[in-house]
């Protein structure tokens, strides 16, 4: 009943806790030594409710290991970053990096033996479940694979996409239903009798395939939906229209519901994902592809009409700077984290702009960022004192607090 699980990030060191304190014996495995020692001392090196508690427990209870080479278990998950490639393909459309499946590949094929489980968890293009079972019969000659041998096969291969929302990850592993594609029939019923472990959603099966397109179907769904809602929030301007009352009200018909406009896009998987569906078809998706298009073009969309804003008052007071206040950095409410933030993004160029003292109020971090030498991480009392008032993120802490006086832009609706 040993876990060999390989990349503890955001979903592999929640998921490797899990399985431990459902009684597992877990090797949990990173390149980061870092992370490797933080874990080994009971700590944890991401921010996630609930999981420094969790991870202190089964470290102290035995069950939870770290180190940076797998080891021989009876089951393997992978879950490490499927990022995109830096440069961008001819057509301009990114390109899947599958680098670190590779490599996991490579680093644990020496440790498998005939019955072997290894699960893929990360987030992939179609066909990436298959090209790992290439990548590992090829560092095995000596093991047949389902992709070879089909049922008489002596290592099953899944792919069960992991699909937790960040800041409710220990909650969502547990509840949501899960989809488990197998290589093979008997692939999939054996990560299934794995998840059930601790999953109390229900397991899904299909094929590694299917259950690759699933979860790229989801977060290019969010996105399409997030990019109509943007789209019409650029229209609402220009007619003088409030988006967000005008969203409330079509979401009160039966069949309707819009998500929310806001100043872009971040995170590392919706901003993400739907790329893997594009690149793999850009013909057929048009729709998923203009999405990516409409949503990432939210920020600079945000800092012009902010710097037009700028201009009007530094007109109307006669000043060469005018200060802006900006709400929130992080790339989603109530989260400290700013990794792919559009916010982030949006402060940045403000803070380029010679005519911009800038102050930012954000009460998820305490310092600010690098790159922000000249601008001022404030209280909200210190920062309604500025000219224009710029919310980028809906953190409750905003909701909570009325609106500024003076100019305000407010790219989430919460100061309507
Ligand atoms: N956003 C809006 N308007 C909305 C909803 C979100 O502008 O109405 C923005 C957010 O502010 C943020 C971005 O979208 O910048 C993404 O946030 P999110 O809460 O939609 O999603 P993530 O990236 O935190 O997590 C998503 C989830 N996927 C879905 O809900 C379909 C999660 O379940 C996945 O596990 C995760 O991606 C992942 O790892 O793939």
């Amino acid at each position: 009943d040993t876990l060999c699980v390989i990349g503890l990030g955001y979903i592999g060191l929640p998921t490797a806790t899990m399985f431990a304190s459902h009684g597992k014996t877990v090797i949990g495995v990173d390149v980061n030594q870092h992370a490797v020692d933080t874990i080994n001392q009971g700590k944890i090196h991401i921010v996630e409710p609930d999981l420094d508690k969790a991870v202190h427990e089964a470290v102290s209870a035995g069950r939870l290991r770290a180190t940076t080479q797998p080891e021989p278990a009876d089951a393997f998950l992978v879950a490490v970053p499927t990022p995109f490639k830096k440069e961008l393909r001819e057509d301009g459309i990114p390109e899947p990096d599958l680098s670190y499946i590779e490599a996991a590949s490579k680093a644990l094929a020496p440790v498998l033996k005939k019955g072997d489980l290894v699960i893929l968890e990360s987030t992939s293009p179609v066909g990436a479940t298959e090209q790992m079972a290439a990548w590992l019969a090829e560092a095995r000659s000596d093991l047949s694979f389902p992709q070879q041998a089909g049922d008489e096969a002596d290592i099953l291969i899944a792919h069960c996409p992991e699909r937790v929302l960040p800041g409710r990850v220990m909650i969502e592993l547990i509840e949501n239903d899960r989809i488990v594609g197998g290589m093979t029939t008997k692939c999939a019923e054996a990560a299934v009798e794995l998840y059930q472990t601790f999953v109390k959603g229900e397991c899904l099966t299909t094929n590694a395939r299917t259950a690759e397109m699933a979860k790229l179907t989801e977060n290019a769904f969010r996105d399409v939906n997030i990019a109509f809602a943007n789209e019409l929030s650029l229209i609402c301007d220009e007619q003088d229209i409030n988006v967000w009352e005008l969203i409330k009200l079509a979401n009160r018909h039966p069949r309707v519901n819009i998500l929310q406009p806001g100043p872009g896009v971040g995170g590392h998987c919706i901003a993400v994902d739907p790329w893997f569906i594009v690149s793999v078809d850009p013909e057929n998706a048009r729709l998923i592809h203009a999405s990516r298009l409409i949503n990432d073009a939210k920020p600079q969309w945000v800092i012009t009409k902010a710097l037009e804003v700028v201009k009007k008052i530094a007109e109307e007071k006669l000043v060469d700077r005018v200060t802006v206040s900006c709400y929130g950095l992080s790339f989603k409410a109530n989260i400290d984290d700013l990794r792919e933030s559009p916010a982030l993004g949006i402060a940045r160029e403000l803070h380029k702009n010679k005519k911009i003292e800038l102050l930012i109020c954000e009460p998820y971090i305490s310092k600010l960022p690098k790159g922000f030498e000249s601008a001022s991480l404030v209280d909200f009392d210190r920062a309604i004192m500025a000219d224009l008032h710029l919310l980028l993120v809906d953190h409750d802490f905003f909701r909570k607090k009325s609106r500024p006086g003076g100019e305000v832009i407010d790219t989430r609706g919460v100061w309507r």
